[in-house]
């Protein structure tokens, strides 16, 4: 567990260098939730209602934006105009994973014109350090129209059985996080990496990666293709500093309901490591 899990997040938010690190915090301490609901629906209309009627218990809402059948501008302006309405962040999982030139293209323009309405994206690092290098001079190009309101997370670890993304694969993951600090928030993970024998660069003092956890789920311990489950009590306890949960929530008998059931226990769990 590194040092900055155990601070509030009123704590980190004040101390970050990351403007969209900050509001994120911000955003969890205001509306008391770590909750990052996986809204894995395929229609706009599916997709929109959720984010309206779950808005007050998240953080961030997680989309795969590609897996919709009826996409249009009207789908990101609606989720835009929910995220203000609701005071949540987006988080594309679009998990690039090509060189440099390629996901500069995917990423900023192209029929998703994903930079222009996610706050945050992830990526894989199996292409090497240039994917990160890519992204991140793009969202430092000065005709970047969306600053330091976009961050990246590092995919560094995977729930799923037999996942790869292990070993030197998840060190690298941190190496390129602090290389590429100004726009790497953290990571999507299974548990607290600072700490992580990396090979290529050391930890600084004041160092305060964002952990997100997938695959938390209230009743479930995994699905027949190999998804892989823990509560939200656990994957806190690791250092999850945001809580992911898709089927637990949009497949409950009712939303809301276990939206407000993950996040009381996302929050005490929180609270909990803390020792507040
Ligand atoms: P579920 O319904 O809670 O199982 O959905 C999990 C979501 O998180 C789904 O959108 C996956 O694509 C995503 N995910 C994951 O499950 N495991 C991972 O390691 C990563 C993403 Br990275």
């Amino acid at each position: 567990m590194s040092s900055s899990s155990r601070q509030t997040y009123s704590v980190r938010a004040k101390n970050h260098p990351n403007h969209l690190v900050r509001k994120l915090f911000e955003v969890a301490e205001a509306k008391k939730t770590n909750v990052t609901v996986s809204a894995d629906v395929t229609t706009t209309k599916e997709l929109l209602d959720l984010a309206d009627r779950l808005g007050p218990h998240i953080a961030v809402i997680k989309t795969h934006i590609d897996i919709l059948s009826d996409f249009s501008e009207e789908t990101t302006k609606g989720l835009a105009q929910l995220a203000e309405k609701h005071n949540f962040l987006i988080f594309e999982d679009r998990k690039f994973i090509d060189i440099g030139n390629t996901v500069q293209k995917q990423y900023h323009g192209g029929v998703l014109r994903i930079s222009e309405w996610a706050h945050i994206i992830n990526c894989s690092i199996l292409p090497g350090e240039g994917i990160v290098q890519a992204l991140a001079q793009t969202a430092a190009a000065e005709d970047f129209p969306y600053g330091r309101e976009r961050g990246l997370l590092i995919l560094a670890e995977m729930t799923s059985k037999g996942s790869l993304a292990t070993g030197a694969y998840t060190t690298r993951s941190v190496d390129y996080a602090r290389r590429y600090k100004e726009f790497v928030m953290g990571f999507v993970c299974n548990r607290s990496l600072t700490d992580e024998p990396t090979t290529e660069t050391t930890k600084s003092e004041d160092e305060d990666f964002v952990v997100f956890t997938t695959g938390v789920n209230l009743s479930s311990s995994g699905d027949k293709l190999g998804q892989q489950y823990q509560t939200p009590q656990s994957a806190v306890a690791r250092g999850a500093d945001f809580i992911i949960a898709g089927r637990g929530i949009y497949a409950a008998p009712d939303p809301v309901e276990a939206a407000k059931q993950y996040q009381k226990q996302g929050w005490e769990a929180y609270l909990s490591r803390v020792g507040s």
